[in-house]
Formats: C-alpha cells, structure tokens, sequence
C-alpha cells in the first residue's frame, strides 16, 4: 500500500518533534528526525564555530533516506527544507510559534546568547516558510500554529485525516 511522505519544518523548538512521533503513533509513518539521524550516523562535514554545532553533510543525509522516502510512509523533521529533492514530499507543513513562547522553550533547551537571538530573529523572519515555499510547490506548503496544546491537537487532527484521505485516493 502506498503512503505519504510529511515533511515537519520549522525553527528549532516551534514542536516538530513533539508533533511528528505523536503523527507517526496515530498514523502508523515513520518518525525520523533528521538531527537525530545525523547524530547517530555521524552524518558531518565540519563543525561550526560560531554556533558551537557540528556541520550537516546534506549529500549524505540524502543517501541515507533516499531508499525509505522511495517507499513512503516517512514523516521527516528538520529546522531546513530547501536541500531535499523536491520530490520526496506530498505536503510540507511549516509549524510556528509566538516570539515569546518559543523564547521560553529554547532557553529552557540551554539556548543562550546569540544562538538564542537568531533562532528567535529566524521565526520573526518567517525563514523557514520562506525556504519551504521557494523550495516545494506553493500548494502543497502550509503553516501550522504550534502554541498550545490545544493547536497541537487540531494539527494532528487534520493531518490524521489528511493521510486517511491520500491513502484512499492512492491506493
Ligand atoms: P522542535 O522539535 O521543533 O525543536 P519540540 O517538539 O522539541 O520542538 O518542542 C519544544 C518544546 O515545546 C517542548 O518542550 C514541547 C513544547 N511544545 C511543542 N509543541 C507544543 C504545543 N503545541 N503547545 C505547547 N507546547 C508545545
């Protein structure tokens, strides 16, 4: 049976995790987190210094899911978009978060200093949306509030519901 792939992006801290792995126990998909992944495959080319982070080799991350995004039924989530082939993803949601909120999430994650301020400028920005609709179809991007626990209930909600829906119309 054929399945979707759901690309979660998004500035760190907005929710992609929390949302993905509940997504993935509702609907069955795989959860991968693509920082997850590069950690446990040592998936580096190089570390930054400025924001004291390892370098994110795209090349062979790509290598490495390009066998399970050909089978579908995979939720991917990254604070990038713009280095996946295009045609991986049947729907892109870009999660959000108020400026304030986000503020508390990552300073209670450690983040400090200037990495605190520019992954709150990124949001400010609307970076990652930006990337997301230069990146995929216009159609098939959406944003998605992630302030509440009430939002994240209806963002599963719908994307229960849209899988169901794919899933039928493709199989
Ligand atoms: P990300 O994977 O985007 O870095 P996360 O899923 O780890 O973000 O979430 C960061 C924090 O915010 C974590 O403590 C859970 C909380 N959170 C996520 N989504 C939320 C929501 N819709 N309402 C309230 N808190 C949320």
């Amino acid at each position: 049976m054929r399945r979707p792939n759901i690309l979660l992006t998004g500035t760190p801290g907005v929710g992609k995790s929390t949302l993905g792995k509940e997504l993935a126990s509702r609907t069955g998909l795989t959860y991968i987190s693509v920082g997850d992944l590069a950690k446990e495959e040592e998936l580096y080319e190089g570390f930054d210094e400025e924001y004291e982070c390892p370098i994110l080799d795209e090349d062979r991350v790509i290598d490495e899911l390009e066998g399970k995004m050909c089978e579908g039924g995979v939720i991917v989530d990254y604070h990038g978009c713009d280095f996946f082939p295009e045609h991986w993803f049947h729907i892109v949601f870009v999660l959000r978060a108020d400026n304030s909120l986000l503020y508390d999430r990552l300073e209670s994650r450690g983040y400090k200093g200037k990495k605190l301020q520019d992954n709150i400028q990124c949001e400010i920005f609307q970076t990652l949306y930006e990337e997301a609709v230069l990146s995929y179809r216009k159609e098939i991007v959406h944003q998605l509030p992630s302030n509440t626990p009430e939002d994240l209930e209806r963002n599963l909600d719908q994307i229960v519901q849209w899988v169901e829906q794919w899933t039928k119309d493709n199989n």
